[in-house]
């Protein structure tokens, strides 16, 4: 079977009320509800649907069939009947069951911000291997949720969260989904299989690996398109970018890096998302540096550095060489640059200013070549400018990966 994202096409007149739920889980947790909520909107206009309202409830935990407790559902309903709202979208993850009460009371479409986000990603995937993992991460999602998905996926006719499996795949039975899982599986894991040749070819020619990750929309592929030339595209939107591109980077020394830019990160990125991602985002474990770009300019700036730092670790790339950079400084308060942190791991950046974008290419092959004057010297050393390069072996683990000779 071809791999498909069920793509039923976004209905653009589509109206939504955003809704969070304020636990103690979530104060805890570090994140500020209402830049949640700001970035739950603007998930939904990247998804083309317009908001017409938001509610917010407080509660110490959430309630298990109406997630925010039958009272505040009522309010909710309210507002749907005020504003003429189409669909509401929960800024947390919700159960089948919840789906489906919400569903019969409210009368409109339930959607959760992980079915947003898989859903913008449907959109956005282009390659084989992209739309496959898309589909995996949906069925992933959906699978224990099929219960509580009738009412909301036979209404259908388009529009968020209806990009998931549609009305033909849910009247074939969880058996026939656990297939397809498993098969999607078994087509990444040849997708992975063959990244892997290709890596070890790159490693094997001695190719230097450097990647651009980050919170979406902080500016990697301008980064990559202005260090490069590279025609990728870059948007004011959420997850511009689902593919990885690479291109070569050429350093001051005159020699040449490859460049790749990744899929953005995002707070409660669903996990069903980061394993299905797992393919692709192995570019950034196997790199021999990261730039971990930052919209210096988003007043939540060190959160979202700090969902990226978890993401990574996650990924297994949390100890990599890697080089903050702080982008949008042209768009930052004289006040608030000063706060920014320095030294020798971190750079402060406009995209934008040919002067920052020496800079950081600077930087880049100083850091490339820095991690190797920390190496003991092993015999046989051949002295080069002011790194010390064991001969013929790799710059930074001596095992022939990733060498970086000067
Ligand atoms: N003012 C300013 N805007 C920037 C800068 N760098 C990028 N941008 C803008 O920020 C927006 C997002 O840039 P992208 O390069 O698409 O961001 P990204 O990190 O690739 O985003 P995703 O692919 O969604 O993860 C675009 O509108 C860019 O023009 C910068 O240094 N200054
Ligand atoms: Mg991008």
């Amino acid at each position: 079977m071809k791999p498909n994202t069920y793509d039923t096409g976004a209905d653009r007149g589509e109206r939504a009320l955003l809704v969070s739920l304020v636990t103690e889980a979530v104060r805890q947790s570090g994140a500020d509800p209402a830049h949640s909520m700001d970035e739950l909107a603007n998930l939904a206009d990247t998804a083309g649907v317009e908001v017409v309202g938001r509610m917010m409830q407080n509660r110490d935990v959430p309630d298990a069939r109406w997630f925010v407790g039958k009272g505040k559902a009522q309010e909710i309903k309210a507002m749907i009947a005020e504003e003429a709202a189409t669909t509401a979208i929960f800024d947390q993850e919700l159960s089948g069951v919840q789906v489906r009460n919400l569903e019969e009371e409210l009368d409109v479409k339930i959607i959760d911000r992980t079915q947003l986000i898989l859903d913008i990603f449907a959109g956005r995937a282009k390659t084989r291997e992209g739309i496959l993992q898309v589909e995996l991460a949906q069925l992933s999602y959906l699978l224990p949720r099929l219960s509580g998905q009738g009412k909301n996926l036979s209404r259908l006719g388009g529009g968020i969260g209806t990009r998931g499996p549609g009305e033909t795949k849910l009247e074939t039975d969880r058996r026939h989904i656990r297939g397809r899982i498993t098969e999607l599986k078994r087509q990444l894991e040849g997708v992975m299989a063959h990244r892997k040749l290709h890596r070890e070819r790159r490693k094997k020619n001695g190719v230097v690996q450097v990647a651009l990750v980050g919170y979406t929309n902080a500016g990697k592929s301008t980064l990559l398109r202005q260090l490069t030339s590279a025609d990728v595209f870059a948007e004011n939107k959420l997850f511009a970018t689902l593919d990885p591109t690479s291109r070569a980077l050429s350093l001051p020394s005159g020699k040449e890096v490859l460049l790749t830019d990744t899929v953005g990160f995002i707070q409660n990125l669903p996990h069903d998302l980061v394993a299905a991602f797992r393919a692709t985002l192995e570019e950034v474990n196997e790199a021999d540096l990261l730039l971990h770009v930052v919209d210096a300019s988003s007043p939540m700036r060190d959160r979202q550095r700090a969902v990226v730092d978890e993401v990574l670790s996650e990924l297994g790339a949390g100890g990599q060489p890697s080089l903050l950079v702080y982008n949008k400084i042209d768009e930052c308060p004289p006040a608030a640059i000063g706060l920014l942190a320095g030294g020798p791991d971190a750079l402060r950046v406009s995209a934008f200013s040919a002067r920052d974008m020496d800079s950081l290419v600077r930087r880049i092959e100083d850091k490339l070549l820095g991690d190797v004057r920390l190496l003991s010297l092993p015999r046989g050393t051949r002295r080069v400018g002011r790194a010390c390069l064991p001969r013929r072996r790799s710059a930074r683990t001596g095992d022939g990966r990733g060498s970086f000779a000067a």
